[in-house]
């Protein structure tokens, strides 16, 4: 791209029409984390998903190094497929065992608190590096820097990001820079792995034209393929293609489409607020100990948290309770499970099983609560079940969890309403209408973004 130097120092602020925009998208992310901790996975193909144990039958591709993905492994192909294409690795110790032929890759199981503690290591950098940061999922984040950096220096200072992740962390971004955050997220994907792609103001619409229209957000595969029938190939087709059409045709998305097709895209980035997780609590008029009102309590708490989650498009990793005993000693327990889910009937479940440890307990107070929380647009679940959970075996199977009780948690660990603390409970009404909390987020979670995705083909 050339250099356009759009914005002299010193122009005034009703002038500062181009935002630097960087789109940051961390390159085969979860085999990246592999390969960060086990380094003779470098150069190799690398597959991560579930399923592909002896004994497994079905499970799905999280995603595929590069060299794996030379084989016809990709993100979301069922497991079978994977190893037809790249057989799996022997794993053995023995340097002389040549059971190995050259067209066979390394299958690694998700593990996502790994991934995840990688990925904060990379938002750190971000956060250090721009004021706002919209992060969108585990991988993915986009940078408005427009206060820190210049269009004459942008690349340079995309670049030190770009290094600093790889230095810092030991895993590759690939990084856009755009005027706005549709082709900054187009400039990310453009040059992957490890690209670095800066499209100055000015150049944006001659960047998109010759891509095909799928690349384009908000253009999925059944629209792209209309678009095709009606002889609009690529972005240049479309951003020629008359707006008034097109809205007849796709509605309100149509004339959307057009406008992103021209590069044109006036959203901000703006940082974004979601819940770390979400409980729900009620209290009894006086302590109780029975297990059977308490566990009723439980089953009820446990349908309202799961449906507020699913009301929220959040999937969740962690399920706990809240046990208050007299006097006000507060109890929490969580289980955190392989992946994330949207299953009501598991919450319930593993919800009664925590509490096995206090049917015999007088209870002031019970809360359930789901944590480790992570967010697809309602388009994208009703694609599939969101990629998080749909890798995970029966409710039934998860007998491997990690269980993992909380340690004593001050009340506010667990997005407490604030109301039964120490001489408050006296009034506390006895609900059977939760107290309905949410904690606030430091947006630090996994997180898929509608507006961000490029296409729903993404996911
Ligand atoms: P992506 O950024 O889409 O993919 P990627 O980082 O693996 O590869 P790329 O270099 O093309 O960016 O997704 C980030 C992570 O999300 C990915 O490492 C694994 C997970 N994921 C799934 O579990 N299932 C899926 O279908 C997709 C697309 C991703
Ligand atoms: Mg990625």
């Amino acid at each position: 791209m050339t250099r356009g130097g759009a914005r002299l120092p010193g122009t005034p602020d009703e002038e500062r029409a181009d935002p630097i925009v960087l789109h940051v998208d961390m390159d085969c992310f979860y085999a990246a984390c592999e390969r960060r901790r086990e380094p003779k996975l470098r150069g190799e193909p690398v597959v991560v998903g579930m399923g592909y144990e002896d004994g497994e039958t079905h499970g799905a591709v999280a995603t595929a190094s590069y060299e794996a993905r030379e084989f016809g492994v990709e993100s979301a192909q069922a497991i079978s497929t994977a190893l037809e294409r790249l057989p799996r690795k022997v794993e053995s110790d023995d340097p002389d065992s040549d059971l190995d032929p050259d067209e066979a890759g390394h299958y690694r199981p998700v593990d996502m608190d790994y991934y995840q503690s990688v990925s904060a290591e990379v938002k750190e950098i971000l956060h250090d590096s721009a004021d706002v940061v919209r992060e969108v999922s585990v991988d993915e984040a986009y940078l408005d820097v427009t206060d820190r950096t210049a269009w004459e220096v942008a690349e340079g200072f995309a670049r030190h990001v770009k290094n600093r992740i790889d230095r810092e962390v030991g895993v590759t971004a690939s990084v856009g820079v755009a005027p706005n955050m549709s082709a900054a997220k187009i400039a990310s994907d453009h040059d992957k792995p490890d690209g670095l792609v800066v499209v100055e103001p000015g150049e944006v619409r001659e960047f998109l034209a010759p891509l095909d229209v799928a690349e384009l957000h908000g253009v999925g595969p059944v629209t792209a393929r209309e678009l095709r029938e009606s002889g609009i190939e690529t972005a240049a087709d479309l951003a020629a293609a008359d707006r008034a059409d097109l809205e007849a045709r796709f509605g309100e998305r149509g004339a959307e489409m057009h406008r992103r097709a021209r590069g044109e895209d006036d959203r901000e980035v703006t940082p974004r607020g979601r819940p770390k997780s979400l409980s729900r609590e009620s209290a009894f008029t006086e302590p109780t100990d029975d297990a059977e009102e308490t566990r009723e309590r439980i089953r009820t708490l446990a349908a309202a948290v799961a449906d507020r989650a699913r009301g929220k498009d959040a999937m969740y990793r962690t399920i706990g309770i809240k046990a208050v005993t007299p006097p006000y000693d507060v109890n929490t327990r969580a289980k955190s499970l392989p992946g994330p889910v949207d299953d009501p009937g598991l919450v319930e479940e593993v919800a009664l099983d925590l509490f096995a440890e206090f049917d015999d307990a007088r209870v002031r107070k019970v809360g359930v609560r789901v944590s480790n929380l992570s967010f697809a647009d309602a388009e994208q679940a009703s694609l599939g079940d969101g990629w998080g959970g749909a890798d995970l075996p029966d409710s039934g199977d998860r007998g491997e969890s990690g269980e993992t009780p909380d340690s004593p948690a001050s009340l506010s660990d667990f997005g407490d309403d604030g109301s039964d603390g120490p001489g408050d409970s006296a009034d506390s009404p006895e609900s059977s209408d939760p107290t309905d909390t949410a904690d606030p987020s430091d947006a630090s979670g996994s997180e898929s973004d509608p507006e961000g995705q490029s296409s729903l083909a993404d996911f």
